[in-house]
């Protein structure tokens, strides 16, 4: 079963995958998985190789191959699931990518109900790196990852014995806001507003801003390019446009004669 499962999924285009028993996945902030699928058994977590357009210095091409590669994810994720519960016979709950995420409690802000990274560790596809991200031996820090949830017993992947990371702190004096210089945190107060430049905490500011203008300054507000970026994050989602620490990580770096595979 554990081997049709996995040709299935990398028959789909899927760049790696691993199994972890659901007891062998522990996130330090995340609730239990048993209270989000009751009867969790194992996790299937699939890992996807960022485009190389994520070291482009063009911050709307990176985002755009990073908005293509999530919403491959997402199909990968509905098929593996139609897989497991149609062919396989278990239940199985796909994990977000990324969003959608639970902001009605402030106390969990920015904690996902499934840790992706940890579920990647406990699967066996990658260690902890100094930025606090999963690199994987081939793929370095360039992935991403989704994962099922399934009640099915399936055979788990073995931790890796050896973590890739290199330890040369690269991604650490690539960050252009200082937010990976305490060891083992990233500081999301620093992270965020880079990262998401044109997220909820602009366009907060930017609506604050304008209810307390002057007709005339309004005028101008709404033909701004900080609103013309706020509109635009409306209607196409969660926009990253910071991709250093990972671009930086020069292990398994797609380039020839720096490529690790
Ligand atoms: C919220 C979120 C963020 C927030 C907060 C990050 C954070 N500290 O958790 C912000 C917006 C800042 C963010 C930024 C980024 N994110 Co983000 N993010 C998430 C999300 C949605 C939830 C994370 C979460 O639950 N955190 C809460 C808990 C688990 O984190 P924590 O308490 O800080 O736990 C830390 C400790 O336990 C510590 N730790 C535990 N064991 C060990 C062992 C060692 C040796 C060390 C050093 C540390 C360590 O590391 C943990 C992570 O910091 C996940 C998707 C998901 N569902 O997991 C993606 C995710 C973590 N993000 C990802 C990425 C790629 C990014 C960015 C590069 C942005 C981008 N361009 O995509 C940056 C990188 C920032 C960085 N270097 O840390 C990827 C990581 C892939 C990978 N290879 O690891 C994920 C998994 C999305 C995905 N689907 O793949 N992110």
């Amino acid at each position: 079963m554990r081997e049709a499962l996995r040709d299935y999924v990398l028959g789909l285009g899927v760049d790696d995958v691993g199994i972890a028993s659901a007891g062998e996945y522990a996130s330090p902030a995340s609730p239990p998985l048993e209270s989000l699928f009751p009867g969790v058994r194992s996790l299937v977590v699939l890992a996807f190789r960022e485009y190389s357009s994520c070291e482009s210095p063009s911050p709307s091409l990176a985002m755009s191959g990073r908005l293509d590669l999530m919403e491959f994810t997402r199909s990968a994720s509905r098929r593996v699931t139609a897989y497991v519960e149609g062919v396989l016979g278990g239940g199985a709950m796909a994990v977000p990518v990324s969003y959608p995420m639970d902001f009605t409690d402030p106390k969990k802000l920015g904690i996902a109900e499934v840790s992706l990274r940890h579920a990647a560790v406990a699967s066996g596809l990658g260690a902890f790196g100094s930025h606090n991200l999963v690199v994987h031996p081939r793929f370095g820090t360039q992935v991403i990852f989704t994962a099922i949830l399934t009640d099915l017993e399936l055979e788990p992947d073995r931790l890796l014995e050896e973590n890739p990371c290199t330890g040369c702190e690269k991604c650490v004096k690539a960050c252009p806001v200082g937010a990976l210089e305490e060891k083992g945190k990233t500081d999301l107060r620093k992270c965020l507003p880079n990262s998401q430049p044109h997220g909820s905490m602009a366009n907060a500011a930017f609506w604050a801003r304008f209810v307390d203008s002057t007709p005339e300054e309004r005028k101008t507000m709404a033909r701004s390019p900080e609103y013309l970026s706020t509109y635009q994050a409306g209607f196409i989602g969660f926009q990253y446009v910071c991709f250093r620490c990972l671009a930086a990580c020069p292990v398994g770096t797609r380039r020839a004669g720096k490529r690790l595979e």
